[in-house]
């Protein structure tokens, strides 16, 4: 498969962090209305409305004009929990973003203000601690924190923040205010912007600063997504191919609407403990292994004696997941859909039976979807416990399916579902700002 290297790859190291603390502290900005969402998400409204609109605010605020760097959130299409066992995903960046605008300041102060929740705070670059607080600015300043721990001398700042990408869905706002943030400071101080070592750094903030051990999938998709593709990532060498997506197919999220907090947070580090253990147990057989990348099918049917039940089903979810995400990259290579609703519900089965990060409003969600007319596979995505969906669809018949849906599911579950259709969007870029008009810099 081609890939394309990654120059000035840093490891990160987020298997020394083992913190408890999970992303249920998510800044809890409110996500956009129903009304606005289908057409926020499909860019039929450009981010430069937006952009003016942080201008405008940022001038409110600071007195002064600004930049404006934009980062979207993402959707898995398929290789879940896969990213911290350095195995393969395959995400698409959306068009749901966060914005920063930002402007340097003569002194070491940043200081933030988000425009989703009306709140300043300020931090010293030459005192930022190494831990957050559980607070939302625990984003941008984590960002900062793992950048100047980098070697980035960073400047002082004003950053006005403000984001569109659904809460608690499992659409990435986390990353999305992580990466504008990144992107902006380094601008601001005069970096060249080196997109994996940023995606790196900003999962390296998420990990110690923030305290939520995730993977690199969501920050590296907002850093290189690229329009009308998805991203097959291998996730221990970090070389990607970027994936044209089959023209008639529409990526079309179903909001849940609930997030199971307590098991989002929490399990997320329990089953990323669960895959360690599984490591040390089955090295004592396999000294080749470092992670479950490297297990195959048959080496864990043998070794089956050294699990518990659990690990060897969590083992065995990670083992077929990747070989999945593979195959699906390799269909949409050829420009195939033939096969696809197969591997889409074998890996939403895997995840509720194997993994056990479903629950019944996706189990359900999933279950109304594969009834439609017009769907080539449909299956969670993200972290789980609540949060979307993640539906291929025939462009034709996408409306109808959104219609046919959303009834569906408020009759059986007796929430309103938001359901998105959407497109692959761009990766992290500068929107910069003129006085009397907009120009859009992309780099
Ligand atoms: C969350 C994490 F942030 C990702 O790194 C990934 O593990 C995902 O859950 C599950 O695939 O989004």
């Amino acid at each position: 498969m081609l890939m394309v290297r990654c120059p000035d790859f840093v490891r990160s190291s987020r298997d020394e962090i083992d913190d408890e603390r999970t992303r249920t502290h998510l800044p809890n900005w409110a996500g956009p209305t129903v009304e606005t969402v289908q057409c926020l998400c499909s860019g039929k409204r450009t981010g430069m409305n937006k952009a003016r609109e942080v201008l405008g605010s940022f001038k409110a605020r600071f007195g002064t004009g600004a930049s404006v760097y934009k980062a979207p959130g993402r959707v898995n299409l398929i290789g879940e929990h896969t990213d911290y066992n350095e195995g393969f995903v395959l995400p698409a960046a959306i068009g749901f973003s966060c914005w920063a605008g930002i402007a340097p300041r003569e002194d070491r102060k940043l200081v933030l203000y988000s425009g989703n929740l009306g709140e300043g705070r300020e931090a010293d670059l030459d005192n930022l601690g190494s831990r957050g607080s559980g607070q939302w600015s625990d984003y941008p300043i984590g960002v900062a924190w793992a950048l100047e721990a980098a070697g980035y001398r960073l400047r002082g700042a004003d950053l006005y923040i403000s984001g569109d990408v659904p809460l608690g869905a499992g659409l990435s706002s986390s990353a999305a205010i992580e990466v504008s943030t990144g992107y902006a400071l380094l601008s601001a101080a005069g970096h060249a912007i080196d997109r994996t070592k940023l995606a790196v750094l900003c999962q390296r903030a998420e990990n110690e600063f923030v305290g939520a051990r995730v993977g690199i999938m969501d920050q590296f998709v907002s850093c290189h997504g690229q329009a009308g593709h998805a991203l097959l990532i291998d996730c221990r060498s970090l070389e990607y191919r970027a994936q044209k997506l089959p023209a008639k197919v529409k990526l079309v999220i179903c909001n849940t609407m609930v997030k199971h907090k307590l098991q989002a947070g929490g399990e997320y580090n329990v089953r990323r403990a669960e895959c360690e253990e599984a490591v040390r147990k089955l090295s004592a057989a396999l000294p080749q292994v470092r992670s479950l990348r490297d297990v195959s099918s048959e080496e864990l049917a043998q070794n089956r004696n050294l699990l518990s039940e659990t690990l060897y089903r969590r083992c065995r979810h990670i083992i077929t997941e990747n070989k999945r995400v593979q195959d699906v990259a390799e269909l949409f290579e050829q420009g195939k859909v033939v096969g696809l609703r197969e591997l889409m519900a074998a890996s939403h089965e895997s995840m509720r039976d194997d993994y056990e990060i479903s629950c019944r409003e996706l189990d359900v969600m999933v279950e109304i979807a594969g009834r439609q007319r017009g769907v080539y596979g449909a299956r969670m995505t993200g972290g789980g416990f609540g949060g979307c969906t993640i539906n291929f669809v025939d462009a034709e018949h996408a409306a109808e399916f959104q219609a046919r849906v959303s009834a569906e599911y408020e009759t059986a579950i007796g929430l309103r579902p938001d359901i998105y259709i959407c497109e692959a969007s761009q990766g992290a870029e500068l929107v910069e700002a003129a006085a009397e008009n907009l120009t859009r810099v992309i780099r």
